[in-house]
């Protein structure tokens, strides 16, 4: 029976063990929205996972809902991330970029010329962003034209290649967490009546649509995604996600993408807030399964040891524990998160938690 200490074969990239650093988004970037320069050591430092998803980067402009959350649009961007991905495969690491766009998750303060941010249907989400330096309501969202659709996948695809360019290993689509994909895909955020609204086929499209236009500029072995059929997070909803995501999971399957991440109940919550088949996820799948969500060593022995995923992200854990493979191995105590040092800031909080080692 595998352990998260066996090493896996993802597609065709050698992992080293089957624990993997969830995407965290930390707005440390600095001007031009480049990684910071902290974040080449932040992630070497988490190398020793099987495999790192970096942060939730913007594929646009238009696509960003925080302040200081890093892009991969310019080339400022790219030079930044080659020097992450170089420190994280001199550390012998392997690092996927998790591909953004926040739809209505924004604030008129960060998109271009101070417009309206974009959405399925001009429905606010009940949802707070940070910019400014505080938390503040989501703005008012416009809902995207039919003809401002080929856009966004082309941003996507664009961003795909930029980051092969950087040097990562792959890339994971974000289509979690009531961001523009999943507002597209869920009821409570789109009531279009076009190609994109309405049944589950046209809701799934824009996912499906984007996943493809990736695949066929990196490769299906380089694609990942991640979904959250039932997390309340960012006001997002859906009356019915069991028929939803079996679709999305089928059209999937039949693109071969490499993995399928999927956040089990609320993203950093409650696993059981909603009765959900993940299994049927599972099965439907055809590649690698990596579940997600408030797994303890104990919980993520029983899910490899059962067959029900092939690899288990952890977010949280990771933040202070740069060496957290080593502390689940031996069992030893895991450091505490600063919360007040989660988000903006330097080093502090960031590159500096210390591993066994250096306590030592
Ligand atoms: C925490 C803060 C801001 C954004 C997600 C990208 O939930 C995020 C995110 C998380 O997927």
């Amino acid at each position: 029976m595998p352990t998260l200490f066996d090493p896996y074969t993802l597609g065709s990239i050698a992992l080293a063990n089957r624990v993997v650093m969830a995407p965290l988004t930390r707005n440390r970037a600095t001007a031009g929205l480049v990684p910071s320069p902290f974040a080449p050591d932040y992630y070497a430092q988490r190398a020793s996972a099987g495999l790192i998803i970096a942060e939730a980067t913007q594929v646009s402009q238009q696509g960003q809902g925080y302040q200081d959350t890093p892009g991969i649009y310019s080339e400022a961007q790219v030079e930044g991330w080659r020097t992450v991905t170089e420190r994280v495969h001199e550390a012998g690491g392997r690092i996927f970029l998790q591909l953004w766009h926040v739809g209505r998750i924004s604030h008129v303060d960060l998109q271009p010329n101070g417009g309206s941010p974009v959405a399925p249907s001009a429905i606010r989400a009940d949802a707070k962003t940070f910019v400014g330096g505080s938390f503040v309501d989501t703005s008012e969202p416009r809902a995207l034209e039919l003809d401002e659709i080929p856009g966004i996948v082309e941003d996507f695809r664009k961003g795909a290649a930029n980051a092969i360019r950087a040097g990562f290993d792959g890339v994971e689509v974000h289509g979690a967490n009531g961001y523009l994909l999943d507002q597209f895909a869920k009821d409570g955020a789109n009531r279009r009546d076009d190609a994109y609204g309405g049944s589950i086929e046209n809701r799934a499209r824009l996912m499906l649509e984007v996943t493809e236009a990736v695949v066929a500029e990196v490769g299906a072995a380089r694609t990942g995604i991640r979904i959250s059929p039932v997390t309340p997070a960012n006001g997002i909803s859906e009356s019915d996600p069991q028929p939803l995501f079996d679709h999305i999971v089928d059209a999937l399957s039949a693109l071969d993408l490499v993995y399928l991440h999927v956040i089990e109940g609320a993203t950093g919550g409650p696993r059981d807030i909603q009765a959900f088949d993940y299994a049927s996820l599972r099965r439907r799948f055809a590649n690698t399964y990596i579940a997600n969500n408030g797994y303890t060593l104990d919980l993520s022995s029983e899910a490899l040891a059962e067959g029900d995923a092939d690899l288990i992200a952890f977010g949280q854990a990771f933040i202070a524990n740069p060496d957290l493979v080593e502390r689940l191995k031996r069992g030893a105590p895991l450091n505490e998160i600063d919360k007040n040092t989660l988000y903006g800031g330097g080093a502090e909080g960031y590159s500096d938690y210390p591993s066994l080692e250096s306590e030592r």
